[in-house]
């Protein structure tokens, strides 16, 4: 007889039990939704990113194929400036890598022209009339001085790198180090000539085991010598991850860089051909 009332309903600790269990579930059903949630953030951060590596570099590279084109043979175009700079534009050892390039576009005169015929790329801050903090990579067509003014290409490009190879002794063949490898040259003194290589143990790879300093040239090299050119990009994620520390060193030309923070980062490398130039 007794077991019949008993079925009618549930007791105390019963409720308790299925409340703590659908507790449970429900908790390890948001923890779930947390990590997918994040890790969804996290791509798309990446994935802006690297769209905004892959714009940067879609440009860089169409510009640098053409730099020099001077199909007059007139001597007047080519690479024309690669010393490093800040953000406002100023000279600066301690800047980023900078490049500067002339090409004749149609009508193909052999004249620099003061419009398109200049093209430069550095590392700025956008808008330039109120800086948020967050660097970018500008693109300016146009003199320096007279020309239009730097506009954004990509956002939060950080740090960007640049070495050249050059061909000195006229063999149409990019020169080598002792050791067979291309010399990777920058500027260490920003007087516009390439004077050290970056891969100073000599092993074909620019990176951490290389003396940022570079390796000094048997002599200086004028940039009307180059026949490549070497990119390094370094992107960072619109927002930081505050479950995210990023303390890579990242190899960006001569620099060393390690964030330290909860950004993302990712590096693109590239390495262009002048078409244009000597080779
Ligand atoms: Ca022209
Ligand atoms: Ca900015
Ligand atoms: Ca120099
Ligand atoms: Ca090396």
């Amino acid at each position: 007889m007794t077991h019949i009332e008993r079925s009618k309903g549930f007791t105390l600790v019963e409720l308790m039990v299925a409340m703590v269990i659908a507790g449970l579930v429900a908790g390890a059903m948001f923890m779930s939704y947390r990590s997918q949630q994040d890790s969804y953030v996290a791509q798309q951060e990446v994935s802006s990113m690297q769209q905004n590596l892959r714009a940067a570099l879609f440009f860089m590279e169409r510009d640098l194929r053409l730099a020099g084109y001077d199909p007059r043979d007139s001597g007047n175009f080519g690479i024309t400036d690669v010393t490093r700079r800040n953000i406002n534009d100023a000279a600066d050892l301690n800047g980023n890598s900078c490049v500067e390039m002339t090409i004749d576009r149609p009508p193909e005169d052999g004249i620099l022209g003061g419009g398109d015929e200049t093209v430069y790329y550095c590392i700025y801050d956008s808008p330039v009339a109120a800086p948020d903090g967050n660097l970018d990579l500008a693109r300016r067509v146009g003199p320096r001085v007279g020309g239009g003014g730097r506009q954004l290409l990509s956002q939060n490009i950080i740090a960007m790198g640049l070495a050249y190879a050059f061909d000195n002794n006229g063999d149409k063949i990019p020169d080598v180090s002792a050791g067979g490898n291309i010399i990777w040259a920058f500027d260490s003194n920003n007087d516009n000539l390439l004077d050290s290589s970056l891969d100073t143990n000599d092993d074909g790879n620019i990176d951490l085991l290389d003396n940022p300093a570079g390796t000094a040239l048997p002599s200086p090299v004028a940039l009307n010598r180059i026949v490549a050119v070497r990119i390094w990009l370094l992107a960072r994620s619109d927002r930081q991850d505050q479950k995210h520390l990023d303390n890579t060193t990242y190899v960006v030309g001569n620099r060393r860089i390690t964030p330290n923070n909860g950004f993302r980062h990712r590096l693109l490398t590239s390495i262009v051909r002048c078409r244009n130039l000597l080779i």
